[in-house]
């Protein structure tokens, strides 16, 4: 059975869920504190030396890493796949979901704010930097989702890829930091059809994420 470390504001832990859910993989929830992680949860950080959120134990080994984990999921459970089956849907899909994984969201973690609240910065300063990088990240993805004709309903043509894996764990946490996503017609309208999903829903749901 695989053990999931996660937390509901965590759009990296709701990565994992989400496919952990498309995949009807039973799981055993393990929700942590995103504040006490590198302070004092020893345990923790024995598990996962960055301190960082999500974890999954399954059998004897340790898995840290999103990107990883989804990769490791796949592979073990092909059903559903999470990318394409050619190469050329593989490599979009894969840019998309590096285009908010990769470079905005490191941006807007807890460490990073907890870094400018040290340099003299306030939480309303850290709320602004959040949705700046995160708006940045998805003006791009919008451009991307706007001028291929492989956009479907989903991110990449009619069935889920591990590019909304990212679009809507991202897209979750800008609602959340009162970013409208108005701005984002295309990526807003994916975001809303996927929560309809039942696997997306139920992700969505566990973790409480609003
Ligand atoms: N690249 C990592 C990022 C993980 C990450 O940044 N997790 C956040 C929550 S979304 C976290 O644990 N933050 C704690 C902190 O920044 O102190 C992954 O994809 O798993």
């Amino acid at each position: 059975l695989i053990k999931l470390h996660h937390n509901v504001n965590s759009s990296a832990s709701f990565r994992v869920r989400i496919a952990l859910k498309l995949k009807s993989i039973p799981y055993v929830s393990i929700p942590h504190d995103l504040d006490t992680l590198t302070q004092g949860d020893a345990s923790y950080l024995e598990l996962n030396p960055q301190g960082m959120l999500p974890t999954i134990e399954h059998d004897l080994i340790v898995i840290t890493q999103s990107l990883a984990i989804l990769d490791y999921l796949d592979e073990l459970f092909p059903l559903p796949p999470l990318l394409p089956s050619d190469a050329l849907g593989r490599v979009r899909v894969r840019s998309l979901f590096e285009m908010v994984a990769a470079d905005p969201h490191p941006l807007t973690t807890r460490r990073v704010g907890r870094q400018l609240k040290r340099l003299g910065h306030s939480q309303s300063e850290f709320l602004t930097w959040q949705r700046h990088w995160i708006s940045e990240g998805f003006d791009t993805v919008e451009l991307c989702l706007s001028q291929s004709r492989d956009t479907g309903k989903f991110c990449h043509g009619n069935s889920p890829t591990l590019a909304d894996i990212a679009v809507v764990a991202q897209a979750a946490s800008a609602r959340r930091l009162g970013v409208d996503l108005a701005r984002w017609p295309v990526l807003q309208k994916i975001f809303q059809f996927c929560l309809e999903e039942p696997a997306f829903a139920a992700a969505h749901r566990e973790g409480g994420t609003s």
